[in-house]
């Protein structure tokens, strides 16, 4: 336990055929780019990245300085190690080819640089998510279809979660595992092996705000929780909502519980809010590597053929019997 995650990584290496050099070199520049996106946000008001940075991503958001920043860093750090073929983040349109003069790699990294944005200028957390896939043969990196692998297919997922502490979670299809960032040498440390969620919950996480657009079956689950102990249940339910996807996430991970962006009606037309290939599916893998499930309501979220570079799902994920009924509701 604490070791640095370097070493964890080539301990991994020699141990399993999952995790090659070219991945590992990969894991660990995340991972620095990860801290230099540390160092920005915990300078808060008194560094000159907070605030509003003039300009919409893709999806029609304003972006932060900080969205801006994060995805500079995570280009910058990963351009050059010739462990890429290309990137694609949720800040940019279209995916990022590996300039020709650095070569080129077999894999493919996905990224939202800094999910949760809108809690900066508040001081609550917020984090990266990543997600790597193997890029296809002779793949032409500008049209973006490389990207578009089943979420089952990612080799490896993970976020950092920027609180009050760093930490840094992983999965490469071998459990998850934890590692916090030791401020004082620089370095993450392993910090939690094999973390695995309880079946069981009684807290959920959903935006109450949007009630009256949801689905029936979405209805109909959150009634029951309401409830409480003289409702179907019998048992009372608390309510968490961090509107951080990896802050919410994270405290899943930790302690069980539901998270839901399910469909409603305000976004029906765009499919859900979360994106799928770098919030919903390295997501779903981290739940479901410790044990947890990740469904949209209707279909396992691994198991999507993703569509477009920015799609967008519904999210039910956490512990596996809330995910299971919540979904059965959806087939009734
Ligand atoms: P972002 O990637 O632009 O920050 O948006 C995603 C975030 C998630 O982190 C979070 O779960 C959700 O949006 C919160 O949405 P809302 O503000 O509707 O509650
Ligand atoms: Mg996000």
């Amino acid at each position: 336990m604490r070791i640095p995650l370097s070493r964890f990584l080539i301990e991994q290496q020699r141990e399993s055929k999952t995790l090659d050099p070219n991945l590992r070199l990969l894991i660990e520049v995340v991972a620095r780019a990860c801290k230099a996106i540390a160092i920005a946000i915990g300078k808060g008001n008194l560094g000159d990245a907070m605030g509003t940075a003039g300009t919409d991503n893709v999806q029609g958001e304003v972006q932060k300085k900080l969205d801006v920043i994060s995805n500079e860093i995570l280009l910058d750090a990963n351009e050059w190690g010739g462990h890429l073929a290309a990137m694609a983040s949720e800040e940019m349109d279209l995916p990022f080819c590996i300039p020709n003069r650095y070569p080129k790699g077999e894999y493919l990294l996905v990224f939202d640089p800094l999910d949760g944005s809108s809690n900066i200028d508040v001081n609550i957390s917020v984090g990266t998510i990543f997600s790597v896939l193997r890029a296809p043969e002779g793949i032409d990196c500008a049209n973006g279809d490389a990207f578009l692998q089943k979420g089952c297919t990612q080799v490896a997922a993970g976020y950092a979660v920027y609180g009050p502490n760093t930490q840094l979670v992983l999965t490469f299809g071998h459990g998850v595992h934890v590692f916090t960032l030791d401020r004082e040498i620089g370095t993450f440390r392993l910090t939690q092996e094999n973390l695995q969620i309880p079946e069981d919950t009684r807290e959920f996480a959903i935006n109450m705000s949007n009630q009256r657009h949801w689905e029936e079956p979405v209805q109909r689950y959150v009634a029951e929780l309401l409830a409480g102990k003289e409702g179907p249940r019998g048992e009372d339910f608390n309510m968490r909502w961090v509107a951080s996807m990896v802050a919410d996430v994270h405290r899943i991970l930790s302690r069980g519980g539901l998270f839901m962006y399910p469909l409603d009606a305000k976004m029906a037309k765009q499919g859900g809010k979360l994106r799928l290939l770098y919030e919903a599916n390295p997501m779903a893998f981290l739940i479901e590597q410790a044990g947890g499930a990740a469904t949209t309501g209707r279909e396992r979220i691994l198991d999507l053929q993703p569509t477009s570079l920015h799609q967008r799902v519904p999210v039910i994920l956490g512990s596996k019997n809330e995910v299971e009924r919540v979904t059965s509701y959806h087939k009734d």
